[in-house]
């Protein structure tokens, strides 16, 4: 989509601190932190959301993402959110995994 931030962003043609990237998947830092650490983890092809057809795999995939990037960098316990849609909270129309971590347990999103 020659709209979408974050199409631009897999297609390096908008810069962002990568933490994670393999042949479909990007893994960034999420550019307004709610926690210490805030990653954004997207397919690289786009997907409008979890609301979006045949999703399910695709969040699986972001999940072991998620999985991946904690071992790697030693964090031990994390929240993986979804946004789904506007009404849920959903800014950005292309499928993102937030992964939080540090700081407040309580935090919201
Ligand atoms: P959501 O509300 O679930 O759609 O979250 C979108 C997130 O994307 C929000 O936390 C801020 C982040 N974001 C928006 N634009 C950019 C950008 O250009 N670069 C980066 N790194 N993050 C962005």
């Amino acid at each position: 989509m020659t709209d979408c931030i974050f199409c631009k962003i897999a297609q390096n043609s908008l810069p962002s601190e990568i933490v994670f990237e393999n042949e479909n998947f990007l893994a960034f830092k999420d550019i307004f932190p709610r926690a210490p650490i805030h990653y954004l983890i997207i397919p690289k092809n786009h997907i409008e959301s979890i609301a979006s057809d045949n999703s399910e795999e695709i969040a699986g995939e972001l999940i072991r993402a998620a999985k991946k990037i904690a071992e790697d960098k030693k964090i031990s316990g994390y929240k993986l959110v979804f946004n789904v849609g506007e009404a849920g909270g959903q800014i950005v129309p292309h499928l993102h995994l937030h992964f939080l971590a540090g700081g407040d347990s309580e935090l919201k999103i």
